[in-house]
């Protein structure tokens, strides 16, 4: 499709269905949360993902548990229909079957010093647990460099486009796979006009 769009589905103005109808063809990937789930529930969740198969779906609900847990609800993402899901890397966590696994490696927020401050440890993390990709906040464009040359193979994924500062096409110049965008477009009265500037940033930089 040549697009390194992934939608973030949080807060809408437009009904989620609109939205995924109207980004056909402009978004490879949604991912979706907590925010989405509260609203229209698990059973609306997979609704979703059953309705609309050619985007790749992620669950972003950042895991965090034991073991036997987070197997548990990645095979249930799976079953749904997801194709990855997002965890915490500090978990150790390594058994996954039928999804890809994205593990948090740098945030986007400026508090998340915790995390920024392990980064290159979470970076040794992801390669140990051979996760399929990483997510790396789009403002912080020197720890997706660090992140593109310590692990070559890996996606990179990255948030913070937008709403939280970064530039569409910063990140990817920086050496990110996609960029994942929420609130400036689907707070936008026109998702698909908003969709269709942040692709043509996105191309521009590349
Ligand atoms: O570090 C992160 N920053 C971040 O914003 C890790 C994330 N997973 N996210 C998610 O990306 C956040 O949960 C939201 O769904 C999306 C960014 O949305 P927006 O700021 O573009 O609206």
């Amino acid at each position: 499709m040549n697009s390194r769009l992934i939608l973030a589905l949080d807060f809408h103005k437009v009904e989620p269905g609109e939205i995924l109808s109207e980004l056909e063809g402009l978004a490879v990937g949604v991912k979706v949360g907590f925010p989405l789930a509260l609203e229209v529930g698990w059973g609306g969740l997979r609704s979703l993902v059953r309705e609309f198969p050619d985007y790749y779906w992620i669950a972003d609900f950042k895991l965090a548990d034991i073991p036997d847990v987070t197997s548990h609800v990645l095979s249930k993402f799976a079953d749904w229909g997801f194709d990855a899901a997002i965890i915490h890397l500090f978990t150790g966590h390594r058994r996954y079957e039928g999804i890809d696994v994205i593990g948090v490696a740098g945030m986007s927020h400026p508090e998340s010093h915790i995390v920024r401050g392990n980064f290159t440890k979470l970076l040794d993390q992801a390669y140990l647990l051979k996760v399929m990709g990483i997510v790396v906040g789009a403002t912080r464009q020197e720890m997706i460099r660090e992140a593109r040359k310590r692990l070559p193979e890996a996606l990179i994924f990255s948030p913070g486009v937008g709403f939280q500062g970064a530039k569409p096409g910063e990140a990817l110049k920086a050496g990110a796979d996609f960029e994942i965008v929420g609130r400036s477009i689907t707070l936008s009265e026109d998702p698909r006009g908003a969709a269709e500037q942040v692709v043509e940033m996105e191309r521009e930089s590349l």
